[in-house]
């Protein structure tokens, strides 16, 4: 199974559903060289997909990938689909379950600049949610913090207190938010925390175990997971140590032109 993102935030995709799928070996992009895909163009973005995808597929046999980012399958999902002979899946911000969770009629949608604004995610809004205000924030310096805290380098709260601070004080603060970026998943508790726990959070990940069931049986053989970078510069070393823990043992570089 394929799973990629420019960073690890597919590894919160990857948690959720290593242990349904035990024997599977899991082939893990961190597009790196190109991080964070939310500051990039639409056309970048699709470009970059393409060629990881191909490339991998020359070396590694896929039964199916996973953009296992927002900002990737917003604006590469359906394009990919028809270039592969292998099911591809992807990850959007759940507004349909936000809209059923929300009680005040305000929702939070806290994703990459990309995902924000791709005519997709406008149009679903407007269609779903016309009478919902909600309420965006992006924040690329949160994702980039957020990944320096899995390397154990930082803490992501005073960042986070910061972003959220709008939310938090309004009087039309919202009561749900939707989780839109991957890397998310990893500071959920904090933002709940900051809610005093007074919120919903909405998990999109959790429709990609639902999407994966339907899919796939469970016939795998294990054998190793290995993680693909597309750089491994001196101070990539510290991600090589966040996916060690994660049990990815092998780890090959990936070169794109
Ligand atoms: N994890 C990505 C997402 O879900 O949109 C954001 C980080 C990135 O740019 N790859």
């Amino acid at each position: 199974m394929l799973i990629l993102d420019s960073g690890l935030g597919g590894l919160s995709i990857y948690k959720k559903i290593k242990n349904n799928f035990k024997n599977a070996n899991f082939i893990y992009v961190c597009d790196n060289a190109a991080f964070p895909y939310g500051t990039k163009k639409e056309s970048f973005i699709i470009s970059r997909c393409l060629k990881i995808i191909s490339t991998i597929a020359t070396r590694e046999n896929i039964t199916l990938a996973i953009l296992a980012c927002n900002t990737a399958s917003v604006t590469s999902l359906l394009i990919l689909r028809n270039k592969f002979n292998f099911p591809i899946i992807g990850i959007i911000p759940n507004i349909k379950k936000a809209i059923k969770t929300t009680k005040n009629k305000t929702i939070g949608l806290l994703a990459t600049r990309t995902t924000i604004y791709n005519k997709n995610i406008q149009n679903l809004i407007k269609f779903y949610a016309p009478r919902i205000i909600i309420k965006t924030l992006h924040n690329e310096k949160l994702i980039k913090i957020t990944e320096e805290e899995l390397k154990k380098k930082t803490n992501s709260m005073k960042l986070i207190k910061k972003t959220l601070n709008s939310w938090i004080t309004s009087i039309e603060a919202p009561d749900t938010i939707i989780l839109g970026c991957t890397h998310f998943y990893f500071i959920k508790h904090k933002i709940k925390k900051l809610f005093l726990n007074k919120i919903n959070i909405i998990d999109s990940n959790v429709l990609i175990s639902k999407k994966l069931h339907k899919i796939l049986n469970n016939n795998f053989v294990k054998n190793e997971n290995i993680a693909y970078l597309s750089r491994t510069s001196k101070k990539d070393k510290d991600l090589l140590n966040v996916f060690k823990k994660y049990d990815f043992i092998k780890f090959k570089k990936i070169e794109l032109y």
